[in-house]
């Protein structure tokens, strides 16, 4: 108990220096849990879903890449276009996959559509083999707004979290469960208009763990409506979140 106390303590602290120094970006999370490796695709992720909904909503004419038309097998780095944001650079591992496939070295079908427990959520490819810390994205332009969904994220231990970097770098937790089962969906979307970013850059705290990724949405700072909350409002969402996630993973443990 002592160690939960003090832990929100120092996130409360922490909230509150966020907040005084303006840079709290607004964070938008869902998860679903997976079926597990080999199981197949999980095509219901109404979680997932539902915050990529309300991440959308707060952006207007934004370009969404759900790696359909770029060449299987291709490897970063992957230069891709979003309408009104620019261009961006995709570097890091990883792979475009198309999960009717397995990868490039092992291309037999996949009856479950999964690999692994990691697949397309929209169509059929995506980025995938991914392995810890994921990949990098650099914009031609400052942006203020990165959304993604993320399969088979925390089937190991450790945890994943995304940096922003420029304008105030810092790094967002991405409070998604640990030692969960494999195949789950997650969607996290970032909006900073305080600080717009020109890279963004995942990382994690044990190498063991492989994603896959689609459906990358990118937004510049005049792409994101007046309607996101404030920032006071925002850290008390991020405190909200982070005690569920200190929460879920003291159940687990
Ligand atoms: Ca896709
Ligand atoms: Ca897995
Ligand atoms: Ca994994």
């Amino acid at each position: 108990m002592r160690t939960l106390r003090s832990t929100l303590f120092s996130i409360a602290i922490a909230a509150c220096l966020a907040g005084a120094a303006g840079a709290t970006p607004v964070v938008f999370f869902g998860e679903d849990a997976g079926l597990g490796d080999h199981n197949g695709k999980l095509y219901l992720h109404p979680n997932a879903d539902a915050a990529r909904a309300e991440f959308m909503s707060h952006l207007e004419g934004v370009g969404t890449e759900d790696f359909e038309g770029l060449t299987r097998y291709s490897a970063p780095p992957l230069n891709l276009l979003f309408p009104g944001a620019g261009t961006a650079t995709v570097t890091g591992g990883g792979q475009v996959m198309d999960d009717r496939f397995g990868p490039s070295w092992n291309t037999a079908p996949r009856p479950g559509e999964e690999f692994y427990g990691r697949f397309a959520v929209s169509g059929h490819q995506y980025l995938g083999q991914v392995f810890a810390p994921g990949f990098s994205v650099s914009f031609s332009d400052p942006v203020a707004a990165f959304g993604f969904y993320a399969t088979d994220v925390g089937d190991f231990s450790g945890s994943l979290s995304l940096g922003l970097v420029g304008g105030e770098s810092l790094v967002v937790d991405i409070p998604h469960a640990i030692n969960g089962n494999g195949g789950s969906v997650l969607y996290m979307g970032v909006i900073d208009v305080e600080s717009p970013f020109t890279s963004v850059r995942f990382q994690a705290s044990s190498g063991t763990d492989v994603f896959g990724f689609d459906d990358l949405t990118v937004g510049a700072l005049d792409q994101v409506d007046q309607g996101v909350p404030e920032p006071g409002t925002l850290a008390l969402v991020g405190v909200g979140l982070v005690v569920l996630a200190v929460a879920r993973r003291r159940r687990r443990a």
